[in-house]
C-alpha cells in the first residue's frame, strides 16, 4: 500500500482540520452538549417521536425504542417483552450500558463524515461517486495484477448480508475472515458443532434451569441486564437454582454466584474430566440417553478413568471437595442443569480440549435439548431476497482453493483441515503474496491477535477498502474509506436463536430513527454503490435496504413497516419442541470425534486424541518461565463493545472512574495486577508499567487489585496502536502476542507469558 508515515500522513488531528471542523467543535456542538448531562431534557422526550430498532452494538438484537425530536435522537430504551432484552412475556425490556452508547455515536462530531480516497499517498475527501468509481478501478486493476482470489473479505458486523455476495459470488474470492470461529471462540463453536450441539453450548435454557455453571463466562457484564442475566436471576428466584462460576477473576458474575471456582487459567480441561469421573463413579449419568442416543461413550469412560478430583486439584488449584460438590450438584439437577461456555475457555491454545471435555458433560448427564439444560435453539427463517426476485447469482469463487489449503507453505498448520484461514497467519500470507488486499467492514483485525504482524500487513497490502464510522488503524491506512451510517440511521432485521421464550423463534426489525448523519450512507447503499460501479447492478434491484428486508419478511407475511410500528417491534414466529434429536438420523451427541474427517486429520497432525483428554497449558501456546512468569489475558469492559467505542470520551471517562483514576490525564487501558505480584516489582496503582513478552511489549497504567489472582494479569483490549483512541493512547494488548493459537480452529490464544516492569524498567 502506498502510504506515508504511520497513518499515511493523516492523523486524527489533521483529519479534523482537513474537513474544516474546528478543534473545539466537539465540546460546544449543539446536539452533543446534551450528552454531557445524565438525562436528556424532559421536554424534548415528551415531544419526541418513537422509532423502533435493533441494537447492533454487539449485534445481538435487543429491541430498542429511540425517541427522536427534530431529527435528533434524544433518548433510547429497551422494548418490553423483547426476546433478547427482557425476561420474556410482560417483563421489562432494557438495553445494556454499551447498547445505550448508540446515542453517543449518532451525532458524534468525531465520526467519519464522508468518503475519502487516497491520492498521492494522502487521504482526501471525495464525493460518493468518486469513491465508488475509484474503488471499481482499483478492484479491476487488483484482479488483473494479483487475482481477485487474493483479496480478503473481512466483513464483520455488517447490517446486511450482501457483502458476502459481492466479494465471494461476484468478485470471486474464497478468502473470508470474520468473528465467530476466527477471533471470538473457535473451539466453542467448532467442537460444539462436531459433537452434535452446535454453538448451543454457549447458551442453556436459563429460565427452566435448577443448576447453572458459567464456565469462563461473565454474562452479568458481557450482557449486563439483558436476557442472559435476567434468565439466570429468574432461575434463581423461581426454581431456587444454584449458580456456579468458574473463572480466575473475581467478576460481576462471581458476585452473584453461590459458588466460585477460582480456577488456574488454562486448566479447565482437567476440571471437566474430573467432574466426568465423579459423575460416572457416582452413577449419576443418564444411562439411557448415553446408550440410546450418543456415540463414543467407551472412549470417554476411558478418558476420565483415574482423573479424580484429587488429580484435577493439583492442576487447577481448586479444592477436590469443591470439584466433587459441583459435579454432583450438576448431575443431580440434570437434565435441568446447564453449562455455558463461550470465550473464556476458548481463547486458549488448549481451548479445543477444554471445549470438548466441558461439552461432553452435557452428553453425560443427558441435558441435551431438555428443559433447563442445553437448548437446541432454532431461529426463524426469513426468505432469501435473491430467490424472491428470481435472481441467479453467479458463483465466481467456485473451485478456487483458499491459500491456506492451496500452498505448501502452510502444510505445517493442522488448522488448514478444519478452517480455510486463521487470523494470526494472515500476516504470513501477506508476506507470501497470497493475500494482497482487504475489505474491512465494521471489523478491526488489529486488536484480535498478532498485532505487530497485522499492523505491518495492512501497510503492505496493495488495496485496503474500509467501511467504517471511525478513524482507526485500518481506516487511517485505507485506500478508500466509506463513511458508514451508524445503527440508529439504518433499517435492520434480526432473527437470532437463543432467547427468553425457550420454545419460540422470533424476528425483530426497525427503521432508521434518523436520516444518515453528515454525508454518510447505510452499508447496504454503500455495497450496492460498489456493485453498480463494478457493473453488477442487475443483481441488486432493491430500491433500498427496507425493500430488501421486506423481501426477507415476506416469509412471515410481514413488512418492516408492520413489524416496527405499534407498541413493539418483534414477533414470535414458530413454536418448537424439546428433544428434537428424537427426529434426527445420527446420534444426538458424540463423545468421540473419530468419525469426523477434518478433525481426525487435524488431530493426527497435532497428536491429539479424538476423544476427550487432558492437554496441559504450553502444549500449544506459551509456557510460563523464569523470565516471563506471569500469565497475561485481555478481557472486555462493560462500557465498550470490543474495540468499537474507545473513541467516546464519556466512556473512557467512566472506565477511568471505575478505577478511581479519573484525575490522571491518561485515558488508556489499565493493567490489573494482584498485590502479590505488584509489591515485589515495586508497582503501585496509577504508575505506568511495561508488559513484555518474548515477542513484544507495551506500556499502560497499573491498577493493583485482588480482583485477579496472583500470577494472572489482565487488561481491556481495544486500546493502543491501531485503535480508535486519539494518538493510540494505552496499549494494544495483542502487541505482546504473536501466532499463538488453538491448532485445530486457529482461534488466537490470548494467554501470553509476560513479565511486568515498573516505569523505570
Ligand atoms: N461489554 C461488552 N460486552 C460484550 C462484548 C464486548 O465487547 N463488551 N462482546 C460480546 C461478544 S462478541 C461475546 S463473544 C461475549 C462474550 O461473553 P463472555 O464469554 O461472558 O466474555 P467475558 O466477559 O470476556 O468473560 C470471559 C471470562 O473468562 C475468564 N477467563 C479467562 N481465562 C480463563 C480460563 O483459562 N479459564 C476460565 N474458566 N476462565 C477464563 C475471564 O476472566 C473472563 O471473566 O460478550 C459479548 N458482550
Ligand atoms: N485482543 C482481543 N481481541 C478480541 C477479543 C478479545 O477478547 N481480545 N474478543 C474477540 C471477539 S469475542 C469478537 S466477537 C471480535 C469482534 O471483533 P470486531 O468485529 O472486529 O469488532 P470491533 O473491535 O468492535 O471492531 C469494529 C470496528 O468497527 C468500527 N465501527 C464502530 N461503529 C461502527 C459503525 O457503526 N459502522 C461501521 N461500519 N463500523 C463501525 C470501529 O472502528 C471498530 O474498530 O473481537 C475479538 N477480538
Ligand atoms: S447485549 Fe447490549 S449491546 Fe448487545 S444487542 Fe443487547 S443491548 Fe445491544
Ligand atoms: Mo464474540
Amino acid at each position: 500500500m502506498s502510504s506515508q508515515g504511520e497513518y499515511g500522513g493523516l492523523t486524527r488531528r489533521t483529519m479534523l482540520k482537513a474537513s474544516g471542523v474546528a478543534a473545539g467543535a466537539a465540546a460546544v456542538g449543539g446536539c452533543l452538549s446534551m450528552f454531557d448531562q445524565e438525562d436528556p431534557p424532559v421536554a424534548s422526550i415528551q415531544d419526541a417521536e418513537i422509532a423502533y430498532g435493533n441494537c447492533w452494538m454487539c449485534c445481538h438484537d435487543c429491541s430498542q425504542k429511540a425517541y427522536v425530536n427534530d431529527g435528533t435522537v434524544v433518548d433510547i430504551t429497551g422494548v418490553d417483552g423483547n426476546p433478547r432484552g427482557s425476561a420474556g412475556p410482560g417483563t421489562e425490556g432494557t438495553l445494556c450500558p454499551k447498547g445505550l452508547n448508540q446515542l453517543d455515536k449518532t451525532h458524534d462530531p468525531d465520526r467519519i463524515k464522508q468518503p475519502y480516497i487516497r491520492e498521492d499517498g494522502e487521504l482526501r475527501e471525495a464525493s460518493w461517486e468518486e469513491a465508488f468509481e475509484y474503488t471499481a478501478e482499483r478492484l479491476e486493476a487488483f484482479d488483473e495484477e494479483h487475482g481477485a482470489e487474493t483479496f480478503l473479505d473481512a466483513g464483520s458486523w455488517a447490517e446486511t448480508p450482501i457483502f458476502r455476495h459481492i466479494w465471494r459470488d461476484l468478485y470471486g474470492t474464497p478468502e473470508r475472515i470474520g468473528r465467530g470461529v476466527h477471533v471470538c471462540a473457535g473451539p466453542t463453536f467448532v467442537a460444539g458443532g462436531m459433537m452434535g450441539v452446535g454453538s448451543n453450548n454457549r447458551m442453556p435454557d436459563y429460565q427452566n434451569s435448577e443448576y447453572l455453571i458459567m464456565w469462563g463466562r461473565n454474562p452479568f457484564s458481557s450482557f449486563a441486564g439483558q436476557f442472559e442475566p435476567k434468565g439466570i436471576l429468574e432461575a434463581v428466584e423461581k426454581n431456587g437454582a444454584t449458580l456456579v462460576t468458574i473463572d480466575p477473576q473475581h467478576t460481576q458474575t462471581v458476585q452473584k454466584s453461590d459458588t466460585w471456582l477460582p480456577i488456574k487459567p488454562r486448566t479447565d480441561g482437567a476440571l471437566a474430566l474430573a467432574m466426568g469421573q465423579v459423575i460416572i463413579e457416582e452413577e449419576l449419568y443418564d444411562e439411557e440417553f448415553v446408550e440410546e442416543w450418543t456415540y463414543g461413550f467407551d472412549a470417554y469412560r476411558e478418558a476420565v478413568d483415574g482423573k479424580t478430583p484429587e488429580w484435577a486439584a493439583e492442576i487447577t488449584g481448586l479444592d477436590p471437595d469443591d470439584i466433587r460438590e459441583v459435579a454432583i450438584g450438576f448431575a443431580e439437577a440434570a437434565p435441568q442443569a446447564g453449562i455455558s461456555i463461550w470465550t473464556g475457555t476458548a481463547q486458549v491454545g488448549n481451548g479445543w480440549k477444554a471445549a470438548q471435555n466441558i461439552t461432553a458433560l452435557n452428553g453425560l448427564v443427558g441435558n441435551v435439548d431438555r428443559p433447563g439444560g442445553l437448548r437446541m435453539w432454532q431461529s426463524a427463517s426469513p426468505a432469501d431476497p435473491f430467490e424472491v426476485q428470481g435472481i441467479d447469482l453467479p458463483n465466481n469463487a467456485e473451485g478456487k482453493e483458499p491459500a491456506l489449503r492451496k500452498y505448501e507453505e502452510y502444510e505445517e498448520y493442522p488448522v488448514r483441515h478444519v478452517e480455510t484461514i486463521a487470523h494470526n497467519l494472515v500476516p504470513e500470507m501477506v508476506e507470501n503474496g497470497h493475500i494482497n488486499g482487504i475489505y474491512c467492514h465494521h471489523d478491526m483485525p488489529l486488536k484480535d491477535g498478532n498485532a505487530q504482524g497485522w499492523l505491518e500487513a495492512i501497510e503492505e497490502m496493495e488495496l485496503v477498502i474500509a467501511v467504517d464510522a471511525y478513524w482507526n488503524g485500518i481506516t487511517r491506512n485505507a485506500d478508500v474509506v466509506f463513511a458508514d451510517a451508524t445503527q440508529l440511521e439504518k433499517d435492520t432485521i434480526g432473527y437470532g436463536s437463543w432467547n427468553s421464550y425457550s420454545q419460540h423463534t422470533w424476528i425483530t426489525g426497525g427503521k432508521a430513527a434518523v436520516e444518515p448523519q453528515y454525508d454518510t450512507k447505510p452499508d447496504f447503499d454503500i455495497l450496492v454503490g460498489i456493485a453498480e460501479a463494478m457493473g453488477w447492478g442487475e443483481y441488486f434491484p432493491w430500491e433500498d435496504h427496507e425493500a430488501f428486508i421486506d423481501d426477507q419478511l415476506s416469509a412471515f407475511d410481514l413488512s418492516l413497516e408492520e413489524l416496527s410500528s405499534g407498541d413493539r417491534n418483534y414477533e414470535l414466529i414458530d413454536e418448537y419442541p424439546y428433544e428434537q434429536w428424537k427426529d434426527g438420523d445420527g446420534p444426538a451427541f458424540r463423545f468421540d470425534l473419530d468419525q469426523v474427517p477434518p478433525f481426525v486429520a487435524a488431530a493426527e497432525e497435532t497428536g491429539m486424541d479424538t476423544a476427550p483428554e487432558w492437554v496441559p497449558p504450553g502444549t500449544y501456546g506459551d509456557e510460563l518461565s523464569e523470565e516471563y512468569p506471569l500469565e497475561f489475558y485481555d478481557t472486555r469492559a462493560v462500557y465498550f463493545s470490543h474495540g468499537s467505542d474507545q473513541a467516546l470520551d464519556r466512556l473512557t471517562e467512566k472506565y477511568a472512574e471505575r478505577h478511581d483514576l479519573e484525575d490522571r490525564e491518561y485515558r488508556g487501558n489499565y493493567l490489573v495486577i494482584n498485590p502479590r505480584d505488584a509489591e515485589p516489582r515495586g508497582i503501585e496503582t496509577g504508575e505506568m508499567v511495561t508488559v513484555e513478552s518474548e515477542t513484544g511489549a507495551g506500556e499502560l497504567m497499573a491498577y493493583v487489585s485482588e480482583r485477579t489472582q496472583p500470577g494472572f494479569v489482565t487488561t481491556v483490549y481495544g486500546y493502543g496502536e491501531g485503535s480508535l483512541r486519539p494518538d493510540d493512547e494505552g496499549m494494544n494488548s495483542m502487541k505482546v502476542h504473536d501466532t499463538q493459537m488453538d491448532p485445530i480452529t486457529g482461534q488466537p490464544d490470548r494467554h501470553v507469558a509476560v513479565d511486568v516492569h515498573g516505569g523505570d524498567g
